[in-house]
């Protein structure tokens, strides 16, 4: 009997759904003297250290979690649940943590460092351990902008490392049966669900073989994503579509292009190796999103079967129902994640927000600030959709320009990225730039960047867009929009320094396999996950 540890913090739900699938019931823990009766303990921290341990000292968790932890019994910490071992983080000021690991926990900084540390990445195993040994050579999904330092007071709990930044952090520690890793076993794909099993079934013990040899440092790889614009049809169900250029009728007042069903291509995308999968409800911002019943159960039947991160996105925002009752953004955004999401992608509100911010009318209440407290700033994605607007020179506009090689129709050499809302139909006088430096502001922990010129085309990304996006903010970027052969990939990290890269139109279709977008990143020498 496996008991989870859910102080009702935020998503852990794939955690569920990766210990069912691996076929172990589940027992919850409600009271304090459930941790002290479990035989094998998982804790999947979520969100802030802080918010995590005020939560815990609140349900009375922390001195029998204590207890069951200084008795050595087993016991995996995901996440938060490895930083919470330790006695501070510098995410909490003053708030202790568990105190069973010395060492306090720290942010990522760093010129130029994208933070969070967001994605797959490798680990250097420094002693031999049943936990990992054979899967350490795979790449795993990490998410989080605080990170713990070996140190030779903590030397003895080190299992491994990765590297990051300038230097290594602690990616696994395990004393005993007690273990935990700072990325997501559950997200991590084969894998993941691999460490899981070990530590379900008890094999988790070090090997008596002799020390590791050396490794190489790590690198995190670029992320290959597969979006799936989803919408209901004219028959009313809900399906796979694509536009070109947003436009997805199949010609003017023609049907909803139908390109497949969402759970089905979900998966098919997961075997076939996309490292994340993003859900966009195209047309959520007509109606109540939490209406969508069949979009949350595709959530849910998905996140069944797919161990990568998802996304949804479409319709995230404030909403008062017809019978008058008031919806809050997290209202909309928690059933999302309690349906399998772990990230939501905000677009039209984003754009709101940015104008209210700009005119001085930001209450610090905005949907960006309320998620990214509740959730953390990982699980809030912006979804951009701009277009270009073309001047003859930097002074006609206010915007941040960029010297295009691309010259619009009258050869202007110069343009700025109009934001739009409404999937395209209404543009706002707010440039992709200024979006993404103040939704970065507000809390937002990653771009995910269309571009309504490049969208469906295949002529490949907008480098100038993505390069001047990429270079205003700290947070990833995910080029998205043109895509059309594997050599657009490469091109897109090559130029811009973007953190993943979106498709839809050419993996709907099968015009190009997601193994031939990785072979030719590798061929390029560009970290991807194999
Ligand atoms: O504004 O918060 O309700 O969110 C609506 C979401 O739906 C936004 O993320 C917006 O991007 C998306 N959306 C709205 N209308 C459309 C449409 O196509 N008519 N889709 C739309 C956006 C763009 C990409 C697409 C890439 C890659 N789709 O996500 O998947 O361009 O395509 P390609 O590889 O085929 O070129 P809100």
């Amino acid at each position: 009997m496996i008991s989870l540890l859910d102080y009702g913090a935020g998503n852990v739900r794939s955690v569920r759904n990766a210990i069912v699938r691996l076929g172990f019931r589940l027992n919850e823990i409600r009271r304090p003297e459930d941790i002290l009766a479990a035989e094998r303990l998982i804790f999947p921290g979520v969100g802030a250290f802080g918010a995590a341990m005020e939560r815990l000292h609140a349900l009375g968790y922390v001195e029998p979690l204590r207890e069951y932890l200084q008795a050595g019994r087993p016991f995996l910490g995901i996440c938060i649940g490895l930083q919470g071992l330790f006695e501070a983080s510098e995410e909490s000021p003053g708030v202790p943590g568990l105190g069973i690991i010395p060492g306090t926990v720290r942010r990522f900084q760093g010129p130029g460092l994208t933070v969070p540390h967001m994605g797959w990445n490798g680990l250097r195993q420094q002693r031999p351990a049943a936990l990992l040994d054979g899967i350490d050579d795979h790449r795993f999904y990490f998410v989080h902008s605080y990170h713990a330092l070996a140190s030779p007071a903590n030397a003895d709990w080190v299992l491994a490392t990765t590297d990051y930044g300038d230097g290594a952090f602690i990616s696994a520690v395990q004393h005993g049966e007690v273990a935990a890793v700072q990325f997501h076993p559950e997200k991590s794909g084969v894998p993941g669900l691999e460490l899981l099993r070990r530590f379900l079934v008890g094999e988790t013990l070090a090997q008596a073989a002799g020390p590791l040899p050396p490794r190489p440092p790590t690198r995190l790889a670029k992320r290959v994503i597969a979006c799936l614009d989803v919408r209901s049809n004219d028959a009313g169900d809900l399906v796979v579509t694509k536009g070109d250029q947003y436009d997805v009728r199949e010609a003017a007042g023609g049907a909803v292009r139908n390109l497949g069903k969402p759970v089905d291509l979900a998966r098919r995308y997961y075997d076939e190796g996309a490292d994340e999968i993003t859900f966009l409800n195209i047309t959520a911002f007509r109606d109540f999103p939490l209406a969508d019943q069949p979009m949350l159960e595709v959530l849910r039947r998905t996140s069944e079967n797919v161990f990568v991160p998802l996304t949804i996105g479409g319709g995230i925002r404030a909403f008062t129902a017809a019978d008058g009752t008031a919806y809050s953004a997290i209202d909309v955004v928690t059933e999302y994640f309690r349906s399998g999401a772990d990230k939501v992608s905000i677009g039209s509100d984003a754009v709101d927000t940015v104008e209210q911010v700009r005119a001085g009318g930001g209450d610090g209440n905005s949907a960006i600030e309320q998620i990214a407290h509740r959730y953390g700033s990982q699980a809030v994605v912006i979804s951009v959709d701009p277009r270009r607007v073309y001047v003859e020179a930097p002074q006609q506009t206010a915007h941040t320009v960029v010297a295009t090689a691309n010259p619009g129709p009258n050869g202007e050499r110069w343009c700025w990225f109009q934001c739009t809302v409404r999937g395209g139909r209404e543009g706002r006088d707010v440039d992709a730039v200024e979006l993404a430096r103040t939704c970065e502001m507000l809390g937002a922990g990653e771009i995910l960047l269309n571009s309504i010129d490049r969208d469906g085309t295949g002529t490949g990304f907008d480098l100038e867009l993505i390069a001047a996006v990429r270079a205003a903010v700290k947070i990833p970027v995910i080029a998205s929009s043109g895509a059309g052969r594997p050599e657009h990939f490469s091109e897109v990290f090559q130029h811009t320094g973007a953190d993943a890269a979106l498709a839809a139109g050419i993996f709907h279709r099968r015009e190009v396999p997601i193994a031939a977008v990785k072979a030719q990143l590798r061929a390029d020498g560009i970290p991807v996950r194999d």
